[in-house]
């Protein structure tokens, strides 16, 4: 069978991974492309899309609660953990889809899946050079200069932490003013605008940009809305460079 290609949702929490998942499904859907989506998050009570293969099948972060007698924080760090444990059984069942392309939520929270062992055994589990991740940027917090370094500072430690290219997304773009959106798409192309509004707030954001400027880790970021659909375009024109365009791969994996 045909190599699929793994594209991992990534984000810190609320910052529309669980929208973005069904947004870009419905996007292959009416292009007709053969995909399949799968939900890693043991502590979804609602999605806004139907999984083809749930992490819920075999448990969820309430049972586990219940399992082991912790609370709320503790039964999420535990479900998050005991993904890896069927990151194999995950591959089986996808195993069954003739699918070109598999989309994969993460759990709520970022720390819970991107930053632990868990990520890592999945991202193994289904290939780690079929894979590629999707960073989301919290539209809110990229509005200004400092809090789009941080943006860029965690999307940094998730691109270090998995080891797979991610193309960095401005999330629910249609919450911005157009020329809010313009502006955070000419910081991430042009950095010494960027440097410009740090200046300008006059706080420690100056050392971090530096550094991650050397790094090459500013890079130019997508807007996209899973309410309007806009952006989805673009992605996936990025995954298909990435993958058969003959982009150079290690560079965007450090
Ligand atoms: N305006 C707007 N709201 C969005 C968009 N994507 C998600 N949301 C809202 O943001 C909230 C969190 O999204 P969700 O996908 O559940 O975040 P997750 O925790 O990262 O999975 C949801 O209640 C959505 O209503 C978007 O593109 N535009
Ligand atoms: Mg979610």
């Amino acid at each position: 069978m045909e190599q699929k290609i793994h594209i991992f949702i990534i984000g810190t929490a609320g910052c529309g991974k669980s929208y973005f998942t069904g947004a870009f499904s419905d996007y292959l859907d009416v292009k007709r492309i053969d995909h399949a989506v799968v939900n890693l998050d043991p502590g979804a009570d609602y999605l806004p899309y139907d999984p083809d293969v749930d992490v819920r099948e075999w448990f969820t972060t309430s049972d586990i609660m219940e399992k082991y007698r912790v609370g709320p924080n503790g039964a999420q760090i535990i479900s998050a953990d005991l993904i890896a444990t069927r990151a194999g059984d995950i591959v089986h069942e996808l195993d069954l889809y003739s699918a070109e392309y598999v989309i994969i939520d993460t759990p709520g929270q970022m720390e819970l899946f991107t930053f632990r062992t868990s990520s890592e055994i999945v991202i193994n589990e289904f290939g780690k050079n079929s894979s590629v991740g999707v960073y989301l940027f919290d539209p809110v917090i990229s509005q200004r200069p400092s809090g789009f370094i941080s943006m860029i500072f965690m999307y940094s430690s998730s691109v270090f932490r998995l080891k797979i290219p991610q193309i960095p997304v401005l999330s629910k773009s249609d919450m911005l003013p157009e020329h809010v959106v313009e502006r955070i798409v000419g910081w991430s192309r042009d950095p010494d605008r960027l440097y410009s509004g740090i200046l300008e707030e006059r706080d420690l954001s100056g050392d971090l940009f530096h550094m991650m400027r050397e790094a090459g880790l500013i890079r130019p970021v997508v807007p996209a809305s899973s309410i309007t659909g806009s952006g989805m375009d673009d992605v996936y024109e990025i995954i298909q460079e990435i993958f058969y365009g003959g982009e150079d791969l290690e560079s965007l994996r450090y």
